[in-house]
């Protein structure tokens, strides 16, 4: 069994990638180490419950956010190589080291609703090159594409760490040593599926096309799809795309009409880029419906975005829904 950093070494020489690269990722996997001993320790360590402080997308925040947060700041403030931050929990990002050559971009603890009732929940992170010049936030408004790296840790029943470098897809599980070992490498997600997930209290929102294709995948095998579909929702974005990583599966979380001028509910620079960019290296595709995710040019920090991704043919039928 391979640890975390032996394969991190052998993967770096193998595609001459920089040491400094993989010592931004060493220090973020380590801070969500931190995170993990955190979170299950729940209760017992005091730390379940509101915050009592909100975060600049004006939702409250838990005490668990504002944990997982300050310990990813803290543990990446002293790698040299890291130029800047952007995290979901602060307004503007973070400068760090004026010659670091990297920035990281985190959802420290995603689907943080569910952590009171002991539901999967997980660190979500997006490593870009810094670009020459004086860091400002225009440095982090890259494309997906440009993305180095991406990653996530989810804290389910293993904390597992899923992470690319953009040459395949690798899983680690945490042992009982505090190690990630690799456990599975290149998964691969099928082009079709029978598994949707999408948060359907809000169906009388959605606009038309995204109504016909979930009517399309209800009328089952006697339907248009002639199959029968299942249904999933954690309201956790990462273990859904973990699902996804492992079995297939299409995810949505569309814009909707209940306020036109916002695109959707979740995050391009830190929730959508890295999980897209995973997917991608695995097979599956993720889109705005309009276009490939990847290729978005952010104009925002905190900037969000409407989210299909998972299997090839799922995702493509829902943007031909919305060609039509
Ligand atoms: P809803 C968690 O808050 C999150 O950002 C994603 O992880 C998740 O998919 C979505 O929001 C859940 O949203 O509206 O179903 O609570």
């Amino acid at each position: 069994m391979q640890t975390f950093s032996a394969f991190l070494k052998a993967h770096l020489a193998a595609h001459q990638l920089p040491e400094d690269l993989g010592s931004v990722v060493t220090t973020t996997v380590e801070a969500c180490k931190n995170i993990s001993n955190q979170v299950r320790q729940g209760a017992l360590a005091g730390i379940l419950g509101e915050a009592g402080t909100g975060n600049v997308q004006g939702e409250d925040q838990k005490k668990l956010d504002v944990i997982a947060n300050n310990l990813l700041i803290e543990k990446l403030k002293t790698n040299l190589a890291v130029a800047g931050i952007a995290s979901e929990e602060e307004e503007t990002f973070v400068a760090c080291h004026e010659n670091g050559g990297y920035l990281v971009l985190f959802d420290p603890l995603d689907g943080s609703s569910n952590i009171d009732v002991n539901i999967s929940v997980g660190t979500i992170f997006s490593i870009l090159a810094k670009p020459q010049g004086p860091l400002s936030t225009e440095s982090f408004l890259q494309k997906g594409n440009d993305q180095v790296a991406s990653g996530y840790v989810l804290y389910g029943p293993q904390t597992q760490l899923v992470l690319t470098l953009k040459h395949g897809v690798f899983v680690f599980t945490l042992d009982h040593y505090n190690e990630f070992i690799l456990t599975r490498e290149n998964p691969q997600v099928p082009e079709q599926t029978k598994e949707f997930a999408i948060n359907a209290s809000n169906q009388r929102h959605w606009y038309e096309p995204v109504q016909q294709y979930i009517s399309d995948l209800l009328a089952g095998e006697h339907g248009t799809r002639g199959k029968n579909y299942n249904m999933r929702w954690v309201a956790s974005m990462v273990a859904e795309v973990h699902r996804i990583l492992m079995r297939g599966g299409v995810f949505l979380y569309p814009a909707d009409q209940r306020d036109p001028a916002k695109p959707g509910k979740l995050r391009l620079m830190y929730e959508a880029n890295p999980l897209v960019l995973i997917l991608q290296q695995a097979g599956g595709i993720g889109s705005n419906t309009q276009q490939n995710i990847l290729d978005i040019q952010p104009e925002g920090l905190h900037q969000r975005v409407s989210v299909v991704l998972g299997s090839k043919e799922e995702v493509e039928k829902v943007n031909q829904l919305h060609q039509q």
